[in-house]
């Protein structure tokens, strides 16, 4: 028996959900198909989902071709739900990637697409609605091997696009032009069809070249494209053919003997309040009862399991290797977390953080406990929404993709909470960049440092996109484990503040200095406080020290700049320009496509949410914007500041007062 984990993404509206109801009529797990129109999908199921008529939660289906069991798992496609994307990604065994044949590829297409290939995720490419009016599939098909990659090959052809009857013919071993470009692309990665194909070009089997496109396609070297209708039906058998000849589906049967590693791409919680955790498993079996361990500290027993299985999950004594499970029992589960031990590709951030924040305040006031309790539930789904309470203020703060983001946790607080709440307006999170190098020191035993402790840090500026990075240039052991554990985390902590409040990073932090005083006893045994060097003493020293090298250094405040894609009626490109430049934005490039104009190029995140409103009402409500975050960048003129969560080590006066008196909980 295998198992092929399957993501469906795109765009948004490009046709997932109603494929994902397609594929499951097809393999005969539903009987009637239902309709994102009519709000009856399997997938969309939350009653948001059914009234806006979009994905807003991934959500995993299950349905068997022959001997391989799929796991479906349909992604949204709204850029501000890209965090639900994010989370499956690492869970895969192979995608679909779906392009409507009239909206083509758009920016979030290249987004996904640029993300599933650094990933090394097998990928086929769908493009859908090829019954709609004003489908064009072959100009579709330019566009992606344009705009994502020239590694791509149709194996099939449209008829009758843009009407109801339009159906796709697959290409065989008789299309000479369909066989010709196989043999050229398949050469590119294998050295042996080459030499063959160098040699003998008709020599070549077809029988050869498919099964070297097998190979490749699942080894995401190449792209397969295929054309249809999830609508209709058209096309889509082709293609679920495909799932399981051009894609990896894995045998887990080699790996369920050895330890248990999963990941949890998804948690839920019942309205009794049980959490139930949705793991990949990629190694081991996990059974019922069984104690497994959470990240790197915790642990819990598993009380139930169902696993996904042609149909909906049901109940199960195990889930083994390859497959899906829902695992009941775990009550400190999140997203993100590993299940026994780590497997390698799914750590890391494979989208941009979100890049708005805004303040979340009750209706009522006395509602306050009742939102932070709500809040920390929604984010233990949805890390990346990032609650922070600020002390000074005593406000809640959610970073966001976007508006329709808020409009949903505003409806989750009040369908699930009974809570009405409102929202500040939204305003975008910069960042800030080391402008050079500085460096500072605390010598123990020295006024002005009151701690047992002594260190000194330097600060430089990294490459863009490197985050930050803690290097020692002291001797190896020359501070005690515990000592320097405490460092690396107060580090951590004090960055995510910087001069101006926001997260410092692309930064390096180098440790030049250290000093501890070890444990004193008195004679009768006793280990004496006044006289050793403790956590809690680096703990409190680090930021000082880091803030002041900070402060030498200088900083950049940057802030989120998108890359936009622009539609719009030809004839009202005069308004629109000036209007982008008033917005700050820079147009790199202008293509005129009969009535329609295709403008591109970068606006900061902070203007997008006032350029739609403005677009609509110069182009008859009919320009269509994308936008996409591609890069940070400094801000210019005026600085924004953020106001600080914490006490705050760059006013030292203050900082050591609450730090003496125990105040700061650093
Ligand atoms: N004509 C036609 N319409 C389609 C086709 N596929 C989807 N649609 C329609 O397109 C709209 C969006 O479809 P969905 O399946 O919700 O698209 P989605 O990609 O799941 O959208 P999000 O999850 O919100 O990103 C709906 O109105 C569908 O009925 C198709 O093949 N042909
Ligand atoms: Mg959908």
């Amino acid at each position: 028996m295998r198992t092929l984990n399957l993501g469906i993404l795109a765009h948004v509206d490009a046709g997932k959900t109603t494929l994902t109801e397609r594929l499951l009529y097809s393999a005969g797990v539903i009987d009637e198909i239902g309709s994102v129109d009519d709000g009856n999908t399997q997938t969309d199921t939350l009653a948001l989902e059914r009234q806006r008529g979009i994905t807003i939660k991934s959500a995993v289906v299950s349905f068997g071709l022959g001997d391989v069991t799929v796991n479906l798992v349909d992604t949204p496609g709204h850029p501000d739900f890209i965090a639900e994307v994010e989370r499956v990604l690492g869970v895969l065994d192979g995608a679909v990637l779906v392009v409507s044949a009239v909206e083509g590829v758009q920016a979030q297409t290249r987004v996904l697409f640029r993300t599933l290939r650094r990933l090394g995720i097998p990928t086929l490419i769908f493009i859908n609605k090829i019954d709609r009016a004003g489908a064009a599939g072959s100009r579709v098909l330019c566009a992606v091997a344009d705009r994502l990659t020239p590694a791509v090959i149709a194996m099939g052809a449209p008829r009758g696009e843009g009407t109801r009857g339009a159906d796709c013919s697959a290409y065989g071993a008789n299309d000479r032009a369909f066989v010709a470009r196989l043999a050229e692309l398949v050469a590119e990665y294998d050295d042996a069809i080459l030499a063959d194909y160098l040699a003998d070009e008709a020599g070549l089997s077809y029988d050869r070249l498919m099964a070297a496109l097998t190979a490749q396609a699942r080894r995401a070297l190449i792209h397969p494209v295929f054309f249809g209708s999830a609508m209709t039906g058209a096309g889509v058998g082709q293609l679920t053919d495909a799932l399981t000849e051009l894609l990896p589906a894995g045998d887990g049967t080699a790996d369920a003997a050895g330890p248990v590693s999963a990941a949890v791409f998804k948690v839920e919680r019942l309205s009794a309040g049980e959490k139930i955790a949705y793991a990949r498993m990629f190694s081991g079996t996990l059974r019922a009862r069984d104690v497994v361990r959470i990240g790197a500290h915790r642990a819990a027993k598993v009380t139930s399991i169902s696993v996904f299985e042609r149909g909906g999950a049901s109940q199960s004594e195990y889930v083994a290797a390859g497959q899906v499970g829902k695992l009941g029992g775990l009550a400190d589960v999140r997203i993100g977390d590993t299940l026994g031990v780590p497997h390698g590709p799914l750590a890391g951030q494979h989208f941009p953080p979100p890049s708005l924040e805004t303040v979340v305040t009750p209706a009522r006031p006395r509602d306050k406990g009742a939102l932070y309790a709500a809040l920390t539930q929604l984010a233990e789904q949805d890390p990346l929404i990032n609650l922070r309470q600020d002390d000074v203020r005593s406000e809640f703060l959610v970073s966001l993709y976007g508006e329709v983001q808020k409009e949903v946790i505003a409806a989750t607080l009040a369908d699930d909470f009974g809570l009405a709440v409102t929202f500040r307006e939204s305003t975008t999170i910069c960042i800030e960049r080391p402008a050079g190098t500085g460096a500072a020191v605390e010598v123990i035993g020295q006024a002005p440092n009151p701690f047992l402790a002594g260190v000194g840090l330097r600060v430089d500026a990294a490459p863009a996109g490197s985050g930050s990075d803690l290097r020692l240039e002291i001797e190896l052991g020359a501070l005690p484990f515990s000592f320097l554990k405490a460092v690396r985390e107060t580090v951590d902590k004090t960055l995510r503040q910087g001069i101006y409040g926001w997260l410092v990073t692309d930064i390096t932090i180098t440790v030049t200095h250290s000093g501890y005083y070890p444990r004193q006893s008195h004679a009768h045994g006793h280990f004496d406080k006044s006289m050793s060097s403790t956590a809690g003493d680096f703990r409190n020293l680090t930021p000082l020290v880091l803030m002041d090298a900070l402060s030498q250094a200088g900083t950049v405040v940057c802030e989120p700049i998108h890359r936009f894609d622009l539609e719009i009626p030809a004839d009202t490109l005069g308004p629109v320009l000036p209007m982008l430049a008033r917005m700050r934005a820079v147009p790199f490039e202008q293509m005129t496509h009969g009535s329609l104009c295709l403008v591109t190029g970068n606006v900061p995140a902070a203007a997008v949410g006032q350029l739609r409103p403005l677009l609509l009402s110069l182009t008859r409500g009919e320009g269509v914007l994308e936008s996409v975050f591609e890069r940070y960048e400094r801000v210019h003129g005026k600085i924004p500041v953020r106001a600080r969560s914490d006490n705050n080590p760059l006013n030292r006066k203050e900082y050591l007062l609450r730090v003496t008196r125990g105040v700061a909980e650093l």
